[in-house]
């Protein structure tokens, strides 16, 4: 029986590459050190422009020193492996950075954005981003200086791609997530919209989030061991 496979992935996926969690028990995550209604919503960057988009210099930054890991390439492998059994994997990260796609996973939907992206909030348009992003540049189809911003979704702002992610979450026979907290919405409630359609659900994380009730099954400790040993077995099945 071919697989449909649906893998929502959280910080803790990209947590072994070095970059930070938001919610870590250890009271490290970005949110610990940063607010969140400063950083990462729209009110937040009217305000202060300028600290939010060093906040996202800064995370740029990293990403460009940070490496995909093994649980990254594993799930790379998982999407091979699965069409060549004439299955399918939808891969879901709420991560802004691109550690899946340079593992090599072809078809990633970033329903939070993508921090290598900038957006022209006057005509929409949307580019590749991968330097420091300032007030005074300038938006590479209007034209228009001054109204480009990180091309990620804020709180309060609608997440992307959503009906894609609800339409194949209905053709999945599986539902995992992995390395995250289930803190966040709508991403935290895809668990219980699996659960109302029979589909199997599993967890993968670190610890038990939040909402690890809602699961079926759980495997947890780092993404590094659990993500390659649950694909091993997933692919061997
Ligand atoms: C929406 C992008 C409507 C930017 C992020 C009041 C007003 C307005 C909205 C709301 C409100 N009250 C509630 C809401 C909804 C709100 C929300 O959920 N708020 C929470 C705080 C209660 N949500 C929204 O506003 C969303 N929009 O609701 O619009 C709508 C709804 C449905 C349909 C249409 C429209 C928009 C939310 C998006 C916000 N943007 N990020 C940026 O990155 O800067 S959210 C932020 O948290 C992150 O980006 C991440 O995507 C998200 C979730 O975090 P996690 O990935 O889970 O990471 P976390 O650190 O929390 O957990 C890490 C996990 O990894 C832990 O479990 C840890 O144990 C584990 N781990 C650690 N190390 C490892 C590991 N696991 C494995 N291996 C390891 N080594």
């Amino acid at each position: 029986m071919s697989r449909n496979i649906f893998v929502l992935t959280g910080a803790g996926v990209s947590a072994e590459s070095g970059l930070g969690t938001f919610r870590d028990k250890s009271g490290e995550g970005i949110w610990a050190r940063f607010d969140p209604m400063k950083l990462a919503t729209p009110e937040g960057f009217a305000a202060d422009p300028k600290t939010v988009l060093a906040f996202y210099d800064e995370r740029r930054r990293n990403l460009r020193n940070a490496r995909p890991n093994v649980a990254h390439h594993a799930l790379a492998k998982l999407e091979m492996g699965l069409a060549a059994r004439g299955g399918h994997l939808t891969l879901v990260t709420q991560n802004i950075d691109n550690l899946h796609e340079r593992a090599g996973s072809r078809r990633v939907v970033h329903m939070h954005g993508e921090l290598l992206k900038a957006r022209c909030v006057t005509c929409e348009g949307v580019d590749e981003w991968l330097g420091d992003l300032s007030q005074n540049d300038a938006c590479a189809y209007c034209g228009t200086a001054g109204g480009m911003r990180p091309h990620v979704v804020w709180f309060g702002e609608t997440p992307l791609e959503m009906s894609d992610i609800y339409r194949a979450l209905l053709r999945a026979d599986l539902f995992v997530a992995i390395g995250t907290s289930g803190a966040v919405y709508p991403a935290a409630g895809f668990v219980a919209e699996a659960r109302a359609l029979l589909i199997e659900t599993c967890e993968i994380n670190l610890e038990a989030a939040d909402n690890a009730s809602l699961f079926d099954d759980a495997r947890y400790g780092p993404a590094s061991e659990t993500v390659p040993a649950w694909v091993e077995e997933t692919l061997g099945a």
